[in-house]
C-alpha cells in the first residue's frame, strides 16, 4: 500500500474527527490522531478505519494518547481545547484553552519539527500566535484556519439567498475569527456580477452579520457543541492546497512582519499555500475602510495576545 504523507490530527473531538473522515475520503495522507481522553482516539481511528474499507479505500489510520506518534508528520492540526457552549464567546476560552495548547506546541516541536502546523482551537488568532511563540517555527509553518471556515459561511448565505450555486459567488472573510472578521466587499461577486448589482446596501449587511454570528448561531441550536462539519471542510480545503502543492490563494491566519502595514500580529489575510506552508503572503488592494478594520481587527488581537502571554509568564 502507497505512503502518504502523514498528517496527526490532537484533539479526536467533533472537529479532529470530521477532518479526519474528510481527509481519508480525499485519501490525503495516513492519519495519527491523538487525545488525552483514554480510548477516544483509539476508537475514532477504528471506526475511520471501518469506513474506508466499505468506502474500497486504502487507509492507515491510528489513534493514541502518545504525542510521540506525531514523529514524521508533513502537517499538524490542532484542534485540542473546549468549544463553546450557548453565550460564551471564543475568547472566554482563552485562558482554558492557552493552558491546553502552550503544551502541545511544545510536544510538536519535539516530535515534528519539520511539520507545517494548522491550528484551529479558539480564540483562533491569539492560539496561532501562542503556537508560533512555543514552536519557535519559522512563520511559513505556523497557520490559523478561519477565513476558509468564515467565507464558506458567507458563501453559503449569499448562494442560498440568490438561489446560485456557492461555486459561482467569490467572497473572501479576513481579520480576525470573531466579532471583527473582515469580508473583503470590494471583491464579492457572483459569477462575475458585483455583489452590489445583485443585492441592496441593507441585504448584504444582513448576510454579513449572519456570517460572522454563524457560529454562534449552530451553538445556541446545538446547545451542547458548536460546528464542525464546515470547520472541518474550512481544515482540509487549507490541508490540501499545502499536501497537494497547489499554490491556491486561501485566507489564513499568520504573523505579519509589515504587510498591510501591520507587525507581529497573527491575523487572517489572503496567503498562497503550497508544500512548504505559506508560500506567500498576497497583498490586496483593499479600500481605506477594509485596510482600516484589518487595522481594527488586528490591535484587538493583538491586545489579546500580550494579554495572554503576560498572564503566562511566571510570577
Ligand atoms: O474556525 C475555527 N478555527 C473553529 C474553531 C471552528 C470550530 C471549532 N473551533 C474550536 O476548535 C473550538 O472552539 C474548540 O476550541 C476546538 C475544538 O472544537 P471541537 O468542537 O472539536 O471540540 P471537542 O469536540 O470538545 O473536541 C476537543 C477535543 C476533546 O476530544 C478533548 O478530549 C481534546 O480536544 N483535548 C486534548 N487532546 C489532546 N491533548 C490535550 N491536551 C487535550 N485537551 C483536550
Amino acid at each position: 500500500m502507497e505512503r502518504l504523507p502523514k498528517i496527526s490530527i490532537v484533539g479526536a473531538g467533533q472537529v479532529g474527527s470530521t477532518t479526519a473522515h474528510l481527509l481519508l475520503l480525499k485519501q490525503l495522507g495516513d492519519l495519527v490522531l491523538i487525545d488525552v481522553v483514554e480510548g477516544l482516539a483509539k476508537g475514532k481511528a477504528l471506526d475511520l478505519l471501518q469506513a474506508a474499507a466499505i468506502e474500497g479505500l486504502p487507509a492507515r489510520v491510528t489513534g493514541t494518547t502518545d504525542y510521540a506518534a506525531m514523529a514524521g508528520s508533513r502537517l499538524v492540526i490542532v484542534t485540542a481545547g473546549l468549544a463553546r457552549k450557548p453565550g460564551m464567546s471564543r475568547e472566554d476560552l482563552l485562558a482554558a484553552n492557552a493552558a491546553i495548547v502552550g503544551p502541545i506546541a511544545e510536544r510538536i516541536e519535539q516530535a515534528a519539527p519539520d511539520a507545517a502546523i494548522i491550528v484551529v482551537t479558539n480564540p483562533l488568532d491569539i492560539m496561532t500566535a501562542l503556537v508560533l511563540k512555543q514552536t519557535k517555527f519559522p512563520r511559513h509553518r505556523v497557520m490559523g484556519m478561519a477565513g476558509t471556515l468564515d467565507s464558506g459561511r458567507l458563501r453559503a448565505f449569499i448562494a442560498e439567498r440568490l438561489g446560485v450555486s456557492p461555486a459561482g459567488v467569490t467572497a473572501t472573510v479576513l481579520g480576525s475569527h470573531g466579532d471583527l472578521m473582515v469580508p473583503v466587499r470590494s471583491s464579492m461577486s457572483v459569477n462575475g456580477a458585483p455583489i452590489a448589482t445583485l443585492l441592496s446596501e441593507q441585504d448584504v449587511e444582513q448576510l454579513l452579520s449572519r456570517a460572522r454570528d454563524g457560529g454562534a448561531e449552530i451553538v445556541s441550536l446545538l446547545k451542547t457543541s458548536s460546528a464542525y462539519y464546515a470547520p472541518a471542510a474550512g481544515i482540509v480545503e487549507m490541508a490540501q492546497a499545502i499536501l497537494r502543492d497547489a499554490h491556491a490563494v486561501l485566507p489564513g491566519c499568520v504573523r505579519l512582519d509589515g504587510e498591510y502595514g501591520l507587525r507581529d500580529v497573527c491575523i487572517g489575510v489572503p496567503v498562497e499555500l503550497a508544500a512548504q506552508g505559506v508560500a506567500r503572503i498576497v497583498e490586496w488592494p483593499l479600500t481605506p475602510q477594509e485596510l482600516d478594520a484589518l487595522r481594527r481587527a488586528a490591535q484587538q488581537v493583538s491586545e489579546g495576545t500580550q494579554h495572554m502571554l503576560s498572564a503566562a509568564k511566571p510570577a
